[in-house]
């Protein structure tokens, strides 16, 4: 016979319901799930963990020891794949302006109370040679999604790829993400040889009717194919998925093994943060799961891969926690003072210089954690870089 599924916590899962159930029927399940739950957790410090059922079953513990239990594991697996040391992203969120209406985001088009910006080239190499200085391994150039119309503004921005171009120049050839949206092709490819090393572009969904409704007007399948495209022209990919929208264990558990298809370099959640002014301002979405649950999952699933623990949603208070629960980067590392937001937060602890370098170095101190040097960031892309179109390896 076959177990049980999906228990809401390793100890007393299948029970609830059961109006037969006497004690020791309860003892029996609660045994039989801790059991399962030494299991998977031994598999997945093999790097042997299952999909389907295991997933589900991780993803949908409830007891505080057994997650516990979980968070250590996931810290287990990161420490054998990455030591102690950390990654660091510096977040430019250069240009707000969007053509999309994706339904969670304040920066939707249909938001018009928002003061939007876009900021000058000198603007942008200035707050990404302040990020270089501050020690990041990363510069993620990102923008709402905006056709490229290089000579139509004075004062715009170069076309994406000069920027990039730029920004590596300015930046003593540190790695570059580029987060633009879907973009055509062509533009991939320009990117590509201009040296961007990464390209992210979050489906948040592998549901196509749930992207749907959160990628409203937007085609599942377009976004999914520029992930493969930019692969395809030596690019790093990353994924990731957006929580606390009404997902089931199920749900994420099908974008797990989704990631897994599509191989990408680094994989990441973020949990709703609900933006006044939007449709989902005040939706009633039901329980979340939890985002460290998520992130530890993700690390079991994705032993060597990088995996974000971003500022850009719980802030510094909330960075621990991610880190705890095997995060290996900090990403949304914001400059003070350049008027630049963040994106599911506009400002928070930005201001504050509460999402530096030097604001995070207690935290990662408390967690066991340090900062990685340049190189070994550079040695991991360059590993994983397999794809190598001889424009990659000419870098
Ligand atoms: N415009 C580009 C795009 O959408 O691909 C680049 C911006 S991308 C960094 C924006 C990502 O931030 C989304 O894909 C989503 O995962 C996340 N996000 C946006 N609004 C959010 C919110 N309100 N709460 C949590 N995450 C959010
Ligand atoms: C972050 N605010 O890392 C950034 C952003 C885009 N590549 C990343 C969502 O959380
Ligand atoms: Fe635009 Fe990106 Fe926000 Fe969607 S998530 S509205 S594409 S900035």
């Amino acid at each position: 016979m076959s177990e049980p599924t999906a228990p809401a916590r390793a100890g007393d899962l299948g029970v609830s319901d059961r109006q037969d159930s006497g004690k020791g029927d309860r003892t029996i399940v609660m045994q039989r799930n801790q059991r399962r739950l030494k299991t998977i957790l031994g598999r997945a410090t093999d790097d042997r963990l299952g999909d389907g059922e295991d997933l589900r079953f991780l993803l949908s513990l409830a007891d505080e020891e057994d997650r516990e239990a979980l968070f250590a594991a996931a810290r287990e697996v990161r420490r054998r794949h990455f030591g102690s040391a950390v990654f660091l992203y510096g977040f430019v969120y250069f240009s707000t302006f969007c053509r999309n209406d994706c339904a969670f985001c304040h920066y939707r088009r249909s938001n018009v109370a928002l003061p939007r910006y876009r900021k000058s080239p000198e603007e942008i190499l200035q707050a990404a040679g302040t990020l270089a200085a501050s020690g990041v391994h990363l510069i993620d150039l990102t923008m709402g999604e905006w056709p490229e119309r290089p000579a139509a503004r004075p004062g715009q921005p170069d076309s994406l790829a000069g920027l990039v171009r730029r920004v590596k120049a300015r930046c003593g050839g540190l790695p570059v993400m580029v987060s633009p949206g879907v973009v055509p092709d062509s533009t991939l490819a320009a990117l590509a040889a201009a040296g961007a090393d990464w390209y992210a572009c979050y489906q948040e969904t592998h549901n196509p009717r749930r992207f749907a409704r959160l990628r409203v007007g937007q085609s599942y399948a377009e976004r999914m194919q520029k992930k493969s495209t930019a692969q395809a022209l030596g690019m790093l990919i990353e994924e990731g998925i957006l929580i606390g929208i009404g997902e089931r264990p199920a749900d994420v558990a099908d974008s797990i093994a989704a990631m897994r298809a599509l191989d990408a370099d680094q994989v990441r959640v973020m949990t709703f943060v609900p933006q006044e002014g939007t449709p989902m301002a005040a939706s009633a979405l039901g329980p979340a799961l939890g985002e460290a649950v998520v992130i530890a999952v993700l690390r079991l699933a994705f032993p060597d891969r990088l995996i974000p623990a971003s500022l850009d949603v719980g802030g510094l208070a909330g960075l621990a926690e991610r880190l705890d629960a095997g995060a290996n980067v900090v990403t949304s590392l914001v400059v003070p003072g350049k008027g630049l937001a963040g994106v599911a937060h506009a400002s928070l602890d930005i201001e504050e210089a509460r999402r530096t370098p030097q604001a995070i170095g207690p935290v990662l101190a408390r967690c066991g954690l340090g900062v990685a040097d340049r190189q070994a960031y550079r040695h991991w892309i360059d590993r994983r870089r397999p794809r190598a179109l001889p424009q990659a390896g000419a870098r």
